[in-house]
């Protein structure tokens, strides 16, 4: 069984939100409001190699489990080093034969219709992404479907207009791209991964997450039937032995991670002195920054989504919350009262706000990690929800008497836990907001655009949402200064990965 804080039991509920639920008592109880359309899971899925669905090399499929019942839900291939090869191979012949002699704009006609496809299954995506990963029906179905398919429109209209992207050069591609990619945004990450690389003339070899590798099947099955030339994408599940194996091989061309920044610095070490180019987009601790003249109840909400929603499952999640200490006791209690209201449970629900977490092991992480904060002298604030009896859950967290020494304002929880810091002016604020070893994303609340731009300037972070957080756009980069990585995806910039310009 994960581990449970031993920290819940010191879980303090302020009076303001004990008199909350007398006055508004079962107010906060919505009907159950569950997805009710019928998708398809298969018992088990197999490799996508070549344009075709084939059985791992050496016959094992491990279980994949919907995290809010802890049941299994299908059973993955095991793909080993000799189909890892073998994907190489069929994406290598792909590049040589098709993909890199087809006109440009062939190449973009195939994204248009891989994009609209998506579309077309949009719902039965997004229930499948819930079941398997855990988030809300609400954010699987509203931001991660619908962003995925405007990457694959957004890219597949750069396909025949790269010479316009890099005027005066030559932008070719690079060859063979291996992907790697995590298990919070499954079928997102892929859509960052593959629509550039497709559309700048490479062909793939993706390695999704252990745990949330049924949609990255599903595309693949679009990927075919939208008649994309075989090997150009290659899928090839499995652990981090898989995705090792595919950084390791030498008909690799290009690698692409996303992941934690431990991996990527191994990964950083072993592509050393290799002709491989390499991109990295790793961890994140961002700071969410409360001004005194900012409109505080938008503020919060704000950090409410930046932290909460997705199970604080988000790479540029914010974690940390640093508020003005004129507005500190206010904000408080505004945090305080609205971590009560947010409804945790049935992930299929489209009243849920916050979903199951990923895993046991990342429970495990998330509880050790919460269980140092209250060791290292900080005080934890809970949810009072009731949690589900089965599956993998945390109930909505925050710390307050946070330091910048505690681990909790220095790791990455990627969970839904927030350490509330305070400070005194923008200077300090600003100090306090970089002194992390990342720089993923960081926003700003205030209501003056002069702060926002002169913060904005000083934070050393790759994005930097002002008056809101945890807002993506395909034609917008991404990426991260420092441990949280370089390159970036998304934007015209995302075309630069996949090319020798
Ligand atoms: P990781 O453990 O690093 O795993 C990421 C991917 O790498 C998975 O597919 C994993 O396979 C694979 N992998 C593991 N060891 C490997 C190795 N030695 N060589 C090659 N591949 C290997 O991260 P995670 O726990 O899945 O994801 C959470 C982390 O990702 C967080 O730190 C988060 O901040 C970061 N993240 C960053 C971003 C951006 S855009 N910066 C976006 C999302 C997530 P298995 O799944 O089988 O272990």
């Amino acid at each position: 069984m994960p581990r449970i804080p031993k920290s819940t039991a010191l879980t303090k509920r302020a009076p303001h939100a004990e008199a909350l639920a007398l006055q508004f008592g079962d107010a906060w109880a919505y009907a159950p409001a569950p997805e009710t359309t019928p998708v398809t899971v298969k018992d088990r899925y197999d490799l996508f190699i070549g344009g075709k669905f084939v059985k791992p090399s050496s016959g094992k499929y491990f279980p994949s489990l919907n995290p809010a019942s802890a049941k299994k839900l299908t059973e993955i291939a095991r793909g080993s080093a000799r189909d890892v090869d073998k994907a190489v191979v069929a994406a290598r012949a792909a590049y040589a034969k098709t993909w890199s002699k087809i006109h440009p704009r062939e190449r973009g006609k195939y994204l248009f219709r891989i994009a609209r496809m998506i579309q077309e299954r949009a719902r039965e995506l997004s229930i499948l992404e819930t079941m398997d990963g855990g988030k809300p029906i609400r954010e699987s179905r509203d931001i991660d479907i619908p962003l995925v398919a405007a990457h694959f429109f957004y890219y597949a209209g750069w396909a025949d207009k790269l010479d316009y992207a890099f005027p005066g050069k030559t932008p070719n591609p690079i060859g063979v791209a291996g992907q790697v990619i995590p298990w919070n945004f499954p079928l997102l990450m892929a859509a960052w991964k593959l629509a550039p690389a497709l559309a700048c003339g490479n062909t793939v070899v993706l390695k999704p997450a252990e745990t949330t590798s049924v949609t990255a099947m599903h595309l693949a099955e679009i990927i075919r039937e939208a008649g994309v030339p075989d090997g150009v994408v290659n899928i090839v599940t499995g652990p981090g032995d898989t995705g090792a194996a595919l950084v390791n091989h030498p008909g690799i061309d290009k690698i692409a991670f996303t992941g934690s920044t431990e991996v990527g610095k191994h990964i950083a070490k072993t592509l050393a002195g290799t002709s491989k180019t390499l991109t990295l987009e790793l961890g994140g601790k961002a700071a969410n920054i409360i001004m005194e003249d900012a409109p505080l109840d938008q503020a919060v909400e704000g950090v409410i989504n930046g932290i909460y929603f997705n199970q604080g499952h988000v790479c540029c999640a914010g974690s940390r919350l640093l508020v003005q200490e004129s507005v500190y006791p206010k904000v408080l209690r505004k945090l305080t009262d609205r971590i009560e209201t947010l409804r945790v449970g049935d992930p299929l629900d489209k009243n849920t706000d916050v979903g199951a977490i990923n895993s046991k092991e990342q429970l495990g992480r998330i509880a050790e990690l919460v269980d140092s904060g209250v060791a290292e002298g900080a005080d934890l604030v809970q949810s009072n929800c009731r949690l589900p009896s089965k599956g993998y859950w945390f109930k909505p967290s925050f710390f307050t008497g946070v330091t910048a020494s505690h681990r909790v304002a220095r790791e990455e929880i990627f969970g839904p836990v927030l350490s509330v810091m305070t400070f005194r002016t923008p200077a300090e604020a600003i100090d306090r907001a970089n002194n992390t070893c990342y720089g993923l994303s960081a926003g700003i609340w205030t209501d003056k655009g002069s702060k926002i731009f002169k913060m904005a300037g000083a934070l050393r972070a790759g994005v930097i949402w002002a008056n809101t957080f945890n807002k993506f756009d395909p034609t917008s980069p991404f990426g991260g200064y420092k441990e949280s990585g370089f390159g970036r995806e998304g934007g015209v910039q995302g075309l630069m990965p996949y090319l020798r310009v």
